[in-house]
Protein backbone atom coordinates (compact mmCIF):
# COMPACT_ATOMS: atom_id res chain seq x y z
CA UNK A 1 0.00 0.00 0.00
CA UNK A 2 1.35 3.53 -0.45
CA UNK A 3 2.20 5.60 2.30
CA UNK A 4 -0.30 8.27 3.02
CA UNK A 5 0.65 11.77 3.98
CA UNK A 6 -1.66 13.87 5.79
CA UNK A 7 -0.47 17.41 5.90
CA UNK A 8 -0.67 20.13 3.79
CA UNK A 9 0.80 20.73 0.48
CA UNK A 10 2.09 24.32 1.45
CA UNK A 11 3.33 23.40 4.50
CA UNK A 12 7.51 23.22 4.94
CA UNK A 13 7.37 20.11 7.38
CA UNK A 14 5.15 18.27 5.00
CA UNK A 15 7.29 19.05 2.51
CA UNK A 16 9.99 17.87 4.34
CA UNK A 17 8.06 14.52 5.22
CA UNK A 18 7.97 14.29 0.83
CA UNK A 19 11.14 14.95 0.34
CA UNK A 20 12.43 11.77 2.65
CA UNK A 21 10.22 9.63 0.68
CA UNK A 22 11.44 10.88 -2.34
CA UNK A 23 15.24 10.32 -1.27
CA UNK A 24 14.12 6.46 -0.42
CA UNK A 25 12.23 6.06 -3.04
CA UNK A 26 8.71 5.54 -1.47
CA UNK A 27 5.59 6.09 -3.56
CA UNK A 28 3.60 8.11 -1.29
CA UNK A 29 0.16 9.98 -1.80
CA UNK A 30 -0.78 13.86 -0.02
CA UNK A 31 -4.19 14.47 1.37
CA UNK A 32 -3.85 18.06 1.82
CA UNK A 33 -5.97 19.28 4.48
CA UNK A 34 -7.67 22.82 4.40
CA UNK A 35 -5.56 24.69 7.54
CA UNK A 36 -7.29 27.65 7.06
CA UNK A 37 -10.75 25.75 7.73
CA UNK A 38 -8.71 24.32 10.65
CA UNK A 39 -9.28 20.49 9.54
CA UNK A 40 -6.71 19.69 11.45
CA UNK A 41 -8.28 20.59 14.74
CA UNK A 42 -11.25 18.32 13.61
CA UNK A 43 -12.27 15.30 15.96
CA UNK A 44 -10.81 13.07 12.90
CA UNK A 45 -7.80 14.06 12.56
CA UNK A 46 -6.98 14.68 16.08
CA UNK A 47 -7.42 10.78 16.45
CA UNK A 48 -4.15 10.53 14.52
CA UNK A 49 -2.17 13.90 15.23
CA UNK A 50 -3.52 14.60 19.37
CA UNK A 51 -1.41 18.03 18.68
CA UNK A 52 -3.59 19.22 15.92
CA UNK A 53 -0.31 19.90 13.30
CA UNK A 54 0.61 18.62 10.04
CA UNK A 55 1.37 16.13 8.95
CA UNK A 56 1.33 12.52 10.02
CA UNK A 57 1.66 9.53 7.97
CA UNK A 58 -0.36 6.52 7.39
CA UNK A 59 2.28 3.09 6.66
CA UNK A 60 -0.39 0.66 5.72
CA UNK A 61 -1.97 1.22 8.65
CA UNK A 62 0.82 2.82 10.90
CA UNK A 63 0.80 5.94 12.07
CA UNK A 64 3.16 8.19 12.73
CA UNK A 65 3.68 12.29 13.63
CA UNK A 66 6.52 14.34 13.98
CA UNK A 67 8.64 15.08 10.81
CA UNK A 68 11.37 14.00 13.18
CA UNK A 69 10.33 10.64 14.29
CA UNK A 70 8.62 10.07 10.49
CA UNK A 71 12.03 10.77 8.59
CA UNK A 72 13.85 8.88 10.92
CA UNK A 73 11.28 5.80 10.55
CA UNK A 74 11.35 5.81 7.15
CA UNK A 75 15.18 5.62 7.01
CA UNK A 76 15.49 2.80 9.09
CA UNK A 77 12.52 0.74 7.35
CA UNK A 78 13.75 1.88 3.46
CA UNK A 79 17.53 2.33 4.50
CA UNK A 80 18.42 -0.24 1.47
CA UNK A 81 16.36 2.41 -0.73
CA UNK A 82 19.07 5.35 -0.56
CA UNK A 83 21.81 6.14 -2.84
CA UNK A 84 23.58 7.31 0.37
CA UNK A 85 21.66 6.12 3.81
CA UNK A 86 21.71 9.25 5.53
CA UNK A 87 23.00 8.61 9.08
CA UNK A 88 25.20 6.22 10.37
CA UNK A 89 24.82 2.55 11.65
CA UNK A 90 23.97 2.58 15.39
CA UNK A 91 26.04 -0.54 15.80
CA UNK A 92 28.69 -0.64 13.54
CA UNK A 93 29.64 3.48 13.70
CA UNK A 94 29.16 3.80 16.88
CA UNK A 95 31.04 7.39 17.16
CA UNK A 96 29.96 8.77 14.04
CA UNK A 97 26.43 8.05 15.26
CA UNK A 98 26.82 10.08 18.40
CA UNK A 99 28.35 12.69 16.28
CA UNK A 100 24.96 12.82 14.47
CA UNK A 101 22.54 12.52 17.55
CA UNK A 102 24.64 15.37 19.10
CA UNK A 103 23.75 17.33 15.73
CA UNK A 104 20.29 16.01 16.04
CA UNK A 105 20.17 17.72 19.16
CA UNK A 106 21.74 20.58 18.46
CA UNK A 107 19.50 21.08 15.56
CA UNK A 108 16.62 21.15 17.40
CA UNK A 109 17.97 23.32 20.88
CA UNK A 110 19.59 25.78 18.45
CA UNK A 111 18.16 26.07 14.57
CA UNK A 112 14.68 25.01 14.63
CA UNK A 113 13.63 26.46 18.21
CA UNK A 114 15.17 29.93 16.81
CA UNK A 115 14.20 29.80 13.09
CA UNK A 116 10.55 28.90 13.80
CA UNK A 117 10.20 32.00 16.10
CA UNK A 118 11.64 34.34 13.60
CA UNK A 119 9.43 32.33 11.15
CA UNK A 120 6.63 32.94 13.28
CA UNK A 121 7.03 36.83 13.80
CA UNK A 122 8.08 37.68 10.15
CA UNK A 123 6.51 35.28 8.04
CA UNK A 124 3.20 33.31 9.48
CA UNK A 125 1.96 36.39 11.70
CA UNK A 126 2.23 39.42 9.24
CA UNK A 127 1.03 37.15 6.81
CA UNK A 128 -2.45 36.89 8.79
CA UNK A 129 -2.16 40.54 9.39
CA UNK A 130 -0.95 40.86 12.75
CA UNK A 131 2.28 42.85 13.61
CA UNK A 132 5.39 41.81 15.86
CA UNK A 133 6.87 44.57 18.33
CA UNK A 134 9.72 45.18 15.65
CA UNK A 135 12.07 45.24 18.41
CA UNK A 136 10.86 41.49 19.85
CA UNK A 137 11.81 40.44 16.68
CA UNK A 138 14.70 41.90 15.99
CA UNK A 139 16.07 40.33 19.55
CA UNK A 140 14.65 36.28 18.40
CA UNK A 141 16.70 37.11 14.80
CA UNK A 142 19.67 38.19 16.30
CA UNK A 143 19.14 34.50 18.79
CA UNK A 144 19.07 33.05 15.07
CA UNK A 145 22.62 35.03 14.34
CA UNK A 146 24.01 33.62 17.18
CA UNK A 147 23.47 30.20 16.21
CA UNK A 148 24.52 30.56 12.93
CA UNK A 149 27.94 31.86 14.26
CA UNK A 150 28.23 28.62 16.13
CA UNK A 151 27.41 26.64 12.69
CA UNK A 152 30.27 28.79 10.88
CA UNK A 153 32.23 27.05 13.58
CA UNK A 154 31.31 24.06 13.11
CA UNK A 155 31.21 23.78 9.30
CA UNK A 156 34.56 25.31 9.22
CA UNK A 157 35.84 22.02 11.01
CA UNK A 158 33.67 19.21 8.60
CA UNK A 159 31.61 19.43 5.59
CA UNK A 160 28.11 18.80 6.55
CA UNK A 161 26.43 19.29 10.26
CA UNK A 162 26.80 15.47 11.74
CA UNK A 163 30.42 15.23 10.21
CA UNK A 164 31.39 15.23 6.51
CA UNK A 165 28.99 12.88 5.22
CA UNK A 166 25.52 14.26 4.22
CA UNK A 167 22.52 13.28 6.87
CA UNK A 168 19.15 13.54 7.48
CA UNK A 169 19.98 16.50 10.04
CA UNK A 170 21.16 18.53 6.86
CA UNK A 171 17.40 17.91 5.47
CA UNK A 172 16.05 18.72 9.07
CA UNK A 173 17.53 22.11 7.94
CA UNK A 174 15.81 22.69 4.65
CA UNK A 175 12.38 23.77 5.76
CA UNK A 176 12.86 27.07 7.69
CA UNK A 177 16.12 27.32 6.20
CA UNK A 178 14.20 27.41 2.88
CA UNK A 179 11.24 29.45 3.89
CA UNK A 180 13.45 32.56 5.85
CA UNK A 181 16.14 32.73 2.57
CA UNK A 182 13.07 32.71 0.00
CA UNK A 183 10.87 35.74 2.20
CA UNK A 184 14.59 37.55 2.13
CA UNK A 185 15.14 37.75 5.76
CA UNK A 186 17.73 35.66 6.14
CA UNK A 187 21.15 35.31 3.32
CA UNK A 188 22.36 31.99 4.20
CA UNK A 189 24.90 32.36 0.99
CA UNK A 190 26.35 35.63 2.42
CA UNK A 191 29.88 34.51 1.80
CA UNK A 192 31.60 37.33 3.52
CA UNK A 193 29.86 37.29 6.87
CA UNK A 194 29.77 33.51 7.18
CA UNK A 195 31.55 31.68 4.54
CA UNK A 196 31.34 27.85 5.45
CA UNK A 197 27.52 28.34 6.15
CA UNK A 198 27.24 29.52 2.92
CA UNK A 199 29.02 27.00 1.23
CA UNK A 200 26.91 24.12 3.06
CA UNK A 201 23.54 26.03 2.68
CA UNK A 202 24.62 26.24 -1.39
CA UNK A 203 24.92 22.54 -1.23
CA UNK A 204 21.92 21.28 0.60
CA UNK A 205 20.18 23.25 -0.80
CA UNK A 206 20.30 22.15 -3.92
CA UNK A 207 19.30 18.95 -2.97
CA UNK A 208 17.11 17.77 -6.12
CA UNK A 209 14.42 15.56 -3.78
CA UNK A 210 13.60 19.20 -2.03
CA UNK A 211 13.63 20.87 -5.17
CA UNK A 212 11.31 18.42 -6.53
CA UNK A 213 8.85 19.13 -3.87
CA UNK A 214 9.02 22.89 -3.95
CA UNK A 215 8.22 22.80 -7.95
CA UNK A 216 5.23 20.33 -7.47
CA UNK A 217 3.72 22.57 -4.74
CA UNK A 218 3.49 26.29 -4.27
CA UNK A 219 5.89 28.01 -1.96
CA UNK A 220 4.49 30.27 0.50
CA UNK A 221 2.84 28.96 3.55
CA UNK A 222 0.05 28.25 5.22
N1 LIG B 1 6.50 19.56 15.72
C1 LIG B 1 5.75 19.34 14.52
C2 LIG B 1 5.68 20.67 13.78
C3 LIG B 1 4.78 20.62 12.57
C4 LIG B 1 4.33 22.01 12.16
O1 LIG B 1 4.88 23.04 12.59
N2 LIG B 1 3.32 22.05 11.28
C5 LIG B 1 2.75 23.30 10.86
C6 LIG B 1 2.78 23.39 9.33
S1 LIG B 1 4.43 23.51 8.68
C7 LIG B 1 1.28 23.35 11.27
O2 LIG B 1 0.61 22.34 11.35
N3 LIG B 1 0.76 24.56 11.47
C8 LIG B 1 -0.63 24.76 11.72
C9 LIG B 1 -0.96 25.00 13.15
O3 LIG B 1 -0.02 25.12 13.99
O4 LIG B 1 -2.16 25.10 13.44
C10 LIG B 1 6.41 18.25 13.68
O5 LIG B 1 7.59 17.98 13.87
O6 LIG B 1 5.73 17.58 12.89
Amino acid sequence: MVLKIYGNRFSISTRLVATVCEEYKIPYELTSLNLLFKEHKKEEYLKHHPYGVVPYIDDDGFVLYEIRAIARYIATKYRKNAAVPLFPDPITESEKYAKYEQAASAETAYWDKYASNVAQDLVTLPSFGFGVDPSYAQKRLQNLYASLDVYETVLSKQKYIAGDEFSLIDIFHLPYGTLLTSHKILNLLDEDKRPNVARWWKDISALPSWNRVQVQVPDSWP
